[in-house]
């Protein structure tokens, strides 16, 4: 064993030790429980960033630890191949996409080897390999063949300079993420999943995802957005050319019928059409708007509210009045009918435009009343909804706020019949009334849309549809799939190859047999990620997409990836698994049990990133430190799910720690062959040990429970690791006083060693007898011990190498062993240090016997001579007593 710690030999053994014993290669086992520990695939793109190095520690980590808790644990790595990148790197480099992704990947696979990382490499997969995606082909003709897949006209987000669709979040600004020019918009014909049809199903699902952060649920929740609503017709005062004689809206508000004064459409709605064919100025603003470009829920909350007055009118279905229609730029076309009825007085949205328009204002709900004793407490602080009654043009901002459309503590005022009721009789008693009148349906929507899987780009799987004159689009056989993607192209310009390419476009139609076109554009990358997790199952089955292997693994246990996947990623998954569960392919109703989101890296408080040019490679990292360096790092510099903060020194810190830790393990080696030892200490005799012995073991102990409690419960490693440090630093002192006893015997060796706190003894602690039972070495060894295994699953290198050191042959690999288990009698304290306080300050710290009783701690405290100074014979008033720990005197 060498004296001192030389990171790249240790990697370099405990890797080609992996390698040569298959240590990570994984069967199913009936025997053990299994363990499923994913972390989010990669997309090629050249190197790890330290966010990879970020999310791979974390779920290797995990991954190690339940390997130990004697599980068979799955950790399985691949790419998510396809993408815009690699056109983009096409065109800048003349590479083709497929040349480009497979050096990234060799690249970036070697780098993940280098960290050590224990992934099954068998299971590897690239989505770009039509071995792949041949199955997802194979499953989208099949939800084709159900109607679950369709193709309609929408419009798009679309970028000129990119040649494609954006999805919304692509869309900043209006402009697109990647070239910053403005985003125009573009009818076209797109393949669309009907997730919609899963909506409900999605939604209720994530009640049950109690091992994901609340956040990411809520996220969830509100991305597929429930509401509980009334569809209202409005009679029209006069119908459309079309004949339709009634405008319908979609309110969550029925108690707030009354308060409707007019009613607004979207531009692209019927009445907006027919409002534009005879007033020019109508005509030329809804011509605008429709122009400007799709937007995002952001920019239709915070964008100036702008509209036009149409000559339609509406019935209101309660009152008979008569109220203007509008067409404004805040309702869109996609969500519920695309009109709304208008509340004033209670939607902060048509409060703005009625002000801006001088469209009448009108309050029909009220804070209900407080409680005479609350009331009294409040302040008189007067509630606003009392003033106002039908239009009232004198109140402010401030105050319409108070009238504002909670749903809760409110009830109705000005309603006629329906007054004085709370939002919930409110909304039943005008739902029931409009559906008696046949004038309104209670109704449900979502916010959810179905998700569009088209993408007008090369690099990507072929949509396996070829599409006929005649026959219209037909879905590819299964006999021919895979639709494989020409990979011999040359990029000329930013449009996707497979237009100039008739031996991809032409194909017999699938039905008759005539000519056919083949479809070019390709699937959206998450059709890829949406189910890779399950054919990691069974990454070479060739005569199915999934077989048995798939619900032996399903679901993953463990999932770990980033924050920015908790909508899009995490719902497409929990989708396609159920659309797969439908199709028979698994029998589970969830992909990812319990799920960790991490944080971000950042670097001087901002993410760290490529274009901020504050990056820190963490290739230069493991050339300079290694990868457990590089690993305790980014495990102790923050809990998994938080942001953390790259800090130079802190890895200095990380590898100084390692050599410690090294040089520890090394002099107690060779403290063992000293003392005639060479197969290592004797037995720990715990029912006889000295009280430093006792102290090194209950310290040991101590740190497993909390180390366990970490790992199982907590998730957070960085304690973790500072117990173990904790340790390893009492470790160091034991050996010390050890050494200074020897020295002062006389030792020369003693001397020498006295200094060094990582010199393990071979001696006995001052007081004691010295060591001539090994018995010293017994509570190191097992103190050493447990150090490696706790630390074992975050810095596996050095631990696999000390720990085959110390064991000898004879010794498995650490990566086999148990996790520690905490012996409770090793925790038991005879003695413990209490704290005294007077008046709240520390005055004093005394040792007395473990379970002290009030009286008695009191009693000992009061004897304390600084104790007594700081009373001055005042009168103890009050006493505090935490038992084992506390005693705080309050002195008058
Ligand atoms: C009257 C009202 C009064 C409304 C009030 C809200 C508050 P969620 O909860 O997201 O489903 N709305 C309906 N269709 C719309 C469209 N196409 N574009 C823009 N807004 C639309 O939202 C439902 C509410 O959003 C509906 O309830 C409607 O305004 C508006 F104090 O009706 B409400
Ligand atoms: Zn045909």
């Amino acid at each position: 064993m060498k004296a001192s710690y030389q990171p790249r030999d240790v990697e370099q053994a405990a890797q080609s030790y992996w390698d040569e014993h298959g240590s990570f290669a994984v069967q199913r086992d009936n025997t053990k429980e299994k363990f499923y520990c994913l972390s989010m695939l990669p997309y090629p793109s050249g190197k790890l960033h330290m966010g990879h190095v970020r999310n791979y520690t974390i779920g290797d980590v995990i991954a190690r630890y339940q390997r130990m808790q004697g599980k068979n644990v799955l950790q399985p790595m691949g790419w998510d191949a396809f993408g815009m990148p690699a056109e983009n790197a096409a065109i800048a480099n003349q590479v083709p996409p497929a040349e480009w992704t497979a050096g990234n990947i060799k690249e970036m696979r070697r780098q993940l080897k280098q960290l050590g990382f224990a992934y099954d490499w068998q299971r590897e997969l690239a989505t770009c390999h039509p071995d792949y995606y041949r199955w997802e082909q194979w499953f989208f003709a099949k939800l084709f063949k159900k109607g679950l897949a369709y193709r309609k006209s929408a419009e798009v987000n679309w970028c000129e300079t990119d040649q494609t669709v954006l999805a919304n979040e692509q869309v900043v600004d209006g402009c697109c993420w990647r070239c910053g020019k403005p985003v125009t918009r573009r009818e076209m014909a797109q393949w669309f999943i009907r997730i919609t049809a899963y909506a409900q199903e999605l939604l209720d699902g994530i009640d049950q995802l109690e091992g994901w952060p609340e956040q990411v649920r809520t996220m969830q929740r509100n991305w597929i957005g429930r509401s509980e609503g009334v569809d209202i017709r409005f009679a029209l005062e006069r119908p459309l050319p079309t004949g339709e004689d009634a405008l319908e809206v979609y309110t969550t508000r029925p108690d707030t019928l009354l308060g409707a004064t007019f009613a607004v459409v979207a531009p692209q709605h019927p009445v907006a059409e027919f409002a534009a064919q005879s007033n020019p100025e109508a005509a030329g603003f809804i011509k605008g708007l429709l122009a400007s470009g799709k937007l995002t829920d952001a920019q239709l909350a915070t964008q100036e509210k702008l509209g036009i007055a149409t000559d339609f009118y509406a019935i209101h279905p309660l009152t008979g009045e008569r109220l203007p229609i509008w067409v404004a730029n805040f309702v869109v076309m996609s969500y519920g009918s695309g009109a709304v009825m208008s509340v004033p007085g209670h939607d902060e949205r048509d409060h703005a435009f009625a002000r801006k328009y001088g469209l009448p204002i009108k309050q029909v709900i009220a804070k209900r009343p407080r409680p005479q004793r609350e009331s009294k407490s409040a302040g008189g602080k007067s509630t606003g909804g009392a003033a106002g009654n039908g239009n009232d043009a004198r109140y402010d901002a401030d105050t319409w706020r108070d009238w504002y459309a909670d749903k809760h503590g409110i009830e109705t005022v000005n309603s006629g019949e329906f007054s004085g009721l709370d939002f919930q009789s409110a909304f039943n008693a005008v739902a029931d009334r409009l559906e008696q009148e046949g004038k309104g349906k209670r109704t449900v929507n979502f916010r959810l849309r179905d998700w569009g899987v088209s993408r007008q780009r090369y690099w990507g799987a072929p949509i396996p549809i070829i599409h006929c004159g005649k026959c219209g689009p037909q879905a590819v056989p299964e006999a021919d799939l895979p639709v494989t993607l020409p990979t011999d192209v040359r990029f000329e310009g930013v449009g996707s190859p497979l237009l100039q390419m008739p031996a991809f476009l032409d194909a017999p139609c699938p039905a008759c047999g005539g000519p056919g076109r083949r479809e070019t554009d390709t699937f959206d990358t998450f059709m890829e990620s949406s189910w890779y997790y399950l054919r990691y199952a069974c990454p070479r089955q060739a005569d199915a997409m999934l077989d048995g292997e798939a619900d032996y693994w399903a679901p993953v246990d463990q999932y770990i990836g980033g924050i920015e996947h908790a909508i899009l990623h995490l719902l497409y998954a929990r989708f396609y698994h159920k659309l797969l569960r439908d199709e028979g392919l698994v029998h589970s109703d969830e992909p990812f049990t319990r799920l960790l989101t991490q944080g971000m890296v950042l670097m001087g408080g901002v993410k760290m990133a490529k274009s901020r040019g504050n990056t820190v490679d963490p290739q230069a990292m493991i050339d300079r430190y290694g990868a457990d360096t590089v690993r305790l790092f980014s495990m102790f510099a923050a809990p998994p799910d938080q942001s953390l903060e790259w800090s130079d020194s802190a890895v200095e810190g990380a590898h100084r720690f390692l050599k410690r830790l090294w040089k520890l393990a090394a002099a107690h080696a060779q403290a063992c062959s000293r003392a005639g030892l060479r197969g290592g200490p004797p037995p720990l005799d715990a029912d006889n040990l000295s009280e430093a012995r006792k102290a090194l073991r209950r310290k040991t102990h101590e740190t497993i429970a909390k180390v366990s409690d970490d790992f199982a419960r907590r998730q957070t490693f960085n304690t973790a690791i500072a117990a173990v440090m904790e340790l390893s630093n009492a470790l160091g002192a034991f050996a010390e006083r050890g050494n200074a006893e020897r020295g002062a015997a006389g030792g020369k060796e003693g001397k020498r060693g006295g200094g060094g706190r990582a010199s393990p003894s071979g001696a006995s602690p001052s007081g004691e007898s010295p060591d001539s039972d090994g018995q010293n070495l017994a509570a190191e060894r097992e103190a050493i011990a447990a150090a490696l295994l706790l630390l074992s699953p975050i810095v596996p290198h050095i631990c696999h190498v000390l720990w085959s050191a110390l064991h000898g042959e004879r010794a498995g690999c650490i990566m086999n062993e148990p996790w520690p288990e905490v012996d409770e009698s090793a925790l038991a304290r005879d003695r413990v240090e209490m704290a005294v306080q007077v008046n709240g300050k520390l005055r004093a710290r005394m040792q007395v016997a473990a379970g002290l009783g009030k009286e008695a701690a009191e009693q000992a405290a009061l004897a304390q001579e600084n104790v007594r100074r700081h009373l001055a014979g005042g009168e103890v008033r009050k006493v505090i007593f935490v038992p084992d720990k506390l005693v705080s005197l309050v002195v008058k």
